[in-house]
C-alpha cells in the first residue's frame, strides 16, 4: 500500500485551485505531474554541477558526466538491463523511430513483413509506415477482438518467415489493455522477427525488467513516469544496438572522423549525437529513485484500485460507453469512454469547470478509433496521487455533464 497522502504533499502542483475548487488530475497517460524531489533534483544540476558531459577534462565537467552516466545506470537497474543497452532520446517517439530506422537499414528487404497492432498510438505506427515505404516491406497490423484484447488467433496466422518486425504497445493508451509480451515475443521468434515494445504506458505503471518480458527493444517516456519533459529511453538488447547505424550524427558520438567519413562510437554513445538532454536525465534518475522507493508492484496496485472503481462506476451508469477490457486485471491505470450520443469535447470541457482535468479526443489513435466506430473518446487515467475520493468527485461531475448534454 501506499501513502497517497504523504505522497501528495511532494507534488506542489496538487495544491492549486481551480475555480476555487482543489485541481483533479486525471491526465497522467498524457503527463505525469512531477514531485519535489524530481524538480529538485534538475535545479541541483543547473545550480551546482552543470558542465557539458563527455568531453570536459575539468573537474565540473567529471561531474556532470558521471551524474548523467549513474542516471543511466539507475534506470538500467530498474529495467534489469545492462547501462550499455540504455540510449538516452527525447521521449519514446524518437526512440520509436530510431528503432524503426536502424531496423530498417539492418534487417528490412523488399517483401519482408511488419507487424503491428490495431491499437498502436500513432509514435509506433507511423515510423513503421515510412520504414516500410522506404524499404518495399509489407506492413499489416493484428487484430483486436471485440473485449479489446489482441486477437492472438490472427496473430498466428500473420507471422511468418517473412515478418521481421513485431511492434506493439505493451498497454494501450486509450483501451487500457496490457498486452501479453512473452508469449507474443515468443511466437515472433519462433519465426526470427524483432520484438519492438512501446512500453510508454506501462513502465511508469507496473514493475517491467526487460529478461522477464522477452523483448528486443523497448520505448519510454521520462514525463510521464514523474520525471521532465525532452528525455526517454531507448532499450534493445546490446546485439542489436551493435549492429545498428546512427540515426543522427554529429559531435560525440564518433571515434574518428576524416573530412570525407568517419567511424562510429560503441552503444549507447553511438546514438546520442550533440549535447544530450542533461539535467533531464539526471532528474529522470530521481524520479526513478521515487517510484523504487514506492515500490512498482504498490504503485500497480494502487492505479488498478482507482481504475476497478472508476470501471465499475461507469459500467453502471446506462449513459456511458467503455471501451476496453471489463476486468481492471487486464488493464494499465486508464479507462476510456463515451456518454452517449455526446462529444468527448463538450463532457471535458464541462469537467473542467469542475476542476477536474480529462482528455478528449483521439489520443494520436486514429486507427483504433475508427475499428471502434468512433472519432473520438473521453479517458481518464490515475496515477500514484489520485485517490479514491477523486474518482467519485469525476463520476459525480459526469451525472452532471449527461443531465446538462443528454
Ligand atoms: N501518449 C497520451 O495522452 P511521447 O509523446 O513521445 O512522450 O510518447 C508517445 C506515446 C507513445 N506510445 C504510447 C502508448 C503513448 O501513450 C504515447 C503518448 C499520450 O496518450 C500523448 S498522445
Amino acid at each position: 500500500m501506499i501513502d497517497v497522502a504523504k505522497i501528495r504533499g511532494d507534488f506542489p502542483i496538487l495544491g492549486r485551485l481551480e475555480n476555487g475548487r482543489p485541481l483533479v488530475y486525471l491526465d497522467s497517460a498524457a503527463t505525469s505531474q512531477k514531485p519535489v524531489q524530481v524538480l529538485e533534483a534538475e535545479a541541483r544540476f543547473y545550480r551546482e554541477h552543470n558542465a557539458n558531459v563527455r568531453r570536459g577534462i575539468y573537474l565540473l565537467a567529471h561531474e556532470a558526466t558521471e551524474l548523467y552516466e549513474a542516471a543511466r545506470r539507475r534506470v538500467a537497474e530498474f529495467l534489469g538491463a545492462k547501462p550499455e543497452e540504455i540510449v538516452f532520446t527525447r521521449g519514446t517517439t524518437e526512440a520509436l523511430n530510431l528503432a524503426a530506422w536502424a531496423l530498417g537499414e539492418t534487417r528490412l528487404s523488399p517483401g519482408d513483413r511488419i507487424l503491428v497492432t490495431e491499437m498502436e498510438h500513432h509514435a509506433n505506427l507511423l515510423p513503421w509506415q515510412e520504414v516500410a515505404r522506404r524499404r518495399g516491406a509489407e506492413l499489416l497490423a493484428i487484430p483486436i477482438t471485440a473485449e479489446g484484447e489482441l486477437d492472438l488467433g490472427a496473430l498466428r496466422r500473420l507471422l511468418d518467415g517473412r515478418t521481421k518486425v513485431v511492434a506493439v504497445a505493451h498497454v494501450s493508451n486509450v483501451l487500457g489493455t496490457i498486452n501479453p509480451i512473452p508469449l507474443l515475443a515468443e511466437e515472433a521468434h519462433r519465426v526470427g522477427a524483432v520484438v519492438v515494445v512501446d512500453a510508454a504506458q506501462s513502465v511508469p505503471h507496473m514493475p517491467v525488467r526487460v529478461g522477464e518480458l522477452g523483448a528486443d527493444v523497448l520505448a519510454f517516456s521520462g514525463h510521464k513516469m514523474l520525471g521532465p519533459t525532452g528525455i526517454g529511453v531507448l532499450w534493445a538488447r546490446a546485439e542489436l544496438l551493435g549492429a545498428w547505424p546512427p540515426l543522427l550524427t554529429g559531435g560525440e558520438m564518433i571515434r574518428e572522423v576524416w573530412i570525407e567519413r568517419a567511424t562510429w562510437a560503441d552503444p549507447p554513445a553511438r546514438f546520442e549525437a550533440g549535447t544530450p538532454p542533461i539535467a533531464q536525465a539526471v532528474a529522470l534518475g530521481a524520479a526513478v529513485e521515487y517510484l523504487e522507493n514506492l515500490g512498482m508492484a504498490a504503485i500497480q496496485a494502487h492505479g488498478r484500485a482507482l481504475t476497478a472503481q472508476a470501471l465499475e462506476g461507469l459500467l453502471s451508469r446506462p449513459y456511458a460507453e467503455v471501451y476496453g477490457p471489463r476486468d481492471p486485471e487486464k488493464r494499465g491505470a486508464l479507462v476510456a469512454f463515451n456518454l452517449k450520443g455526446v462529444h468527448p469535447h463538450d463532457v471535458a470541457t464541462l469537467l473542467d469547470q469542475e476542476g477536474i482535468c480529462i482528455r478528449a479526443g483521439h489520443h494520436c489513435a486514429q486507427p483504433l478509433h475508427r475499428r471502434l466506430g468512433l472519432s473520438a473518446s473521453c479517458r481518464a487515467s490515475f496515477y500514484l496521487y489520485n485517490t479514491g475520493e477523486e474518482v467519485e468527485a469525476f463520476l459525480a461531475a459526469l451525472d452532471r455533464a449527461w443531465e446538462a448534454l443528454r
